[in-house]
């Protein structure tokens, strides 16, 4: 898997020129805590030789150009960042080193959290023995599965003959089952349960604690029609510790709500309030759960 992942950024062309819009939730896979940005630099100067513990950032270089190495403590990748229109992710325990900027650079950097030298490790060697450490919380990813340039949070368990396609973004503890197919656009928190024969498509969000049983059906375009994309998928969101009940189906553009239940071979058409039971096709409220039995 590589270190290098990017994020490609909504980018507005007209006649006056280039807006590019980066959005938690979107395009970018974290809460926005703190926008810093590295300008004026000397182009023989280079920075960082760092870690972070925690921090998740973005980069983006909105004008010019520099290169980041990215090392992970078993291998160092090297990438060009040129094009304001794509930032690059870079999670925690990456060592990162920036070099070969160009006079005009500037490089916009939005990060999960406010500023604090704790989470910093500056010192090579710390890092190389932090990481040797921290080879226990690795993803699991088994053999048979294809991954791409996708992130996967720490102790997840991808199983054989899941499909995870570039950008796809997953959370820790996750359990992706047998045979599921994850899209590039899709957002997947920590504690996520997917069992055996779900397809989670470009625009499906699922919060933390979610579980989504075996053949549950997501769609994301309300009005499918063979090799005619919608300019937007339908953005389908799963709240935190919802679970979905085998062979469902959810509707485009769908919210469920947070702990609701919705039971197996439902057809979820309209939102589920947080807490609710739903059942049916259509799926209708069959009761809400009070705080303690859910
Ligand atoms: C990173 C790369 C891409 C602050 O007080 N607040 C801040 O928000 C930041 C980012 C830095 N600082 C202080 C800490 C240092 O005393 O500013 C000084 C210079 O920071 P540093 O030497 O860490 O700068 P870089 O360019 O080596 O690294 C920076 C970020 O610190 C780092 O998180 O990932 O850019």
């Amino acid at each position: 898997m590589s270190l290098v992942r990017w994020i490609d950024l909504k980018s507005l062309t007209d006649a006056r020129g280039q807006l590019c819009v980066a959005e938690a939730g979107a395009q970018v896979p974290f809460t926005i805590r703190r926008v810093y940005y590295l300008c004026d630099p000397q182009p023989d100067e280079p920075r960082g030789f760092h870690a972070h513990k925690a921090l998740e950032q973005v980069a983006i270089c909105v004008a010019g150009a520099c290169s980041f190495v990215l090392d992970d403590g078993r291998k160092r990748e090297n990438v060009r960042l040129d094009d304001p229109t794509r930032g690059l992710y870079v999670g925690p325990m990456l060592w990162r080193e920036m070099h070969d900027f160009t006079p005009d650079c500037v490089l916009l950097v939005l990060a999960s959290a406010i500023y604090d030298e704790a989470d910093y490790i500056r010192d090579y060697g710390e890092f190389i023995e932090a990481t040797k450490n921290g080879n226990e919380d690795a993803p699991f990813i088994h053999q048979l599965a294809d991954v791409r340039e996708v992130t996967i949070g720490a102790r997840s368990r991808i199983w054989q003959f899941v499909v995870i396609l570039d950008k796809a973004v997953i959370g820790s503890d996750c359990n992706i089952c047998a045979h599921v197919l994850i899209e590039g656009g899709t957002i997947i928190g920590d504690r996520v349960t997917i069992k055996s024969g779900v397809q989670v498509w470009d625009g499906v969000t699922l919060e933390n604690d979610v579980f989504i049983g075996p053949n549950v059906t997501f769609a994301n375009d309300p009005f499918p029609r063979s090799r005619q994309k919608p300019s937007a998928y339908s953005r389908t969101i799963v709240k935190s510790g919802a679970s979905i009940g085998a062979n469902a189906t959810i509707l485009p553009g769908v919210t469920v709500g947070a702990n609701a239940m919705v039971g197996a071979g439902s057809l979820v058409s309209r939102n589920v309030p947080d807490g609710a039971v739903v059942i049916g096709n259509p799926a209708r409220v069959l009761r809400t759960l009070s705080a303690e039995s859910e």
